[in-house]
């Protein structure tokens, strides 16, 4: 059985801990308690026949990554950079979190999930930022945890990208 790490990455409270747990258990909870460290879920998914267990780690908000790092990120397949549409500065995380990881672990598959799609009337980006951010070659999906909206898909995507099909 074909195994793929997947790492979440993005700014605290962004909704990376409820879009694992929407894609594994298929639920939102309006609770969710602070992650601590790193959490790992498991999914088995098939991608154009193929099946794919995805090893998914989640870590608490931006202070954690700064402590993991490398240890994080080691034999990671792919990762999701998670932006909150309701707040822009999520998105300048997502941008500085890239150059990094790209330059700790190389040029590696990501997708990134503007997420809280529901909160479409508290959005606090235009698209034309968004449309910036395709044009540099970003795959960009709105999401919502909440709704479940994008959630399947993002993960598929990323999955495809990881084994090329
Ligand atoms: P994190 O793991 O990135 O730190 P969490 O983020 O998954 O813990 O989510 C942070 C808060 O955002 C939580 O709310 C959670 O319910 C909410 N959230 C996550 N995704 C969505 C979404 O798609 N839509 C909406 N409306 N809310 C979302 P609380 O209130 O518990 O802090
Ligand atoms: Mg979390």
């Amino acid at each position: 059985m074909l195994q793929k790490k997947i790492c979440m990455l993005g700014a605290f409270a962004v909704g990376k801990t409820s879009l694992v747990s929407r894609f594994v258990k298929e639920t939102f909870s309006e609770k969710y308690l602070t992650t601590i460290g790193v959490k790992i879920d498991k999914k088995l998914v098939t991608v154009v026949d193929n099946e794919i267990n995805l090893i998914l780690w989640d870590l608490a908000g931006e202070d954690a990554f700064q402590k993991i790092q490398t240890s994080y990120l080691q034999g990671c397949s792919g990762y999701i950079l998670v932006a909150d549409l309701t707040r822009r500065a999520s998105f300048e995380k997502v941008i500085e979190l890239q150059r990094r990881v790209e330059g700790l672990i190389g040029d590696i598959p990501f997708v990134v999930a503007v997420n809280k799609s529901d909160l479409e009337n508290e959005k606090d980006i235009d698209d034309a930022y968004l449309e910036e951010l395709a044009e540099e070659g970003w795959d960009l999906t709105h999401t919502s945890a909440k709704t479940g909206e994008g959630v399947e898909n993002i993960f598929v995507q990323l999955t495809r990208k990881i084994i090329g099909v």
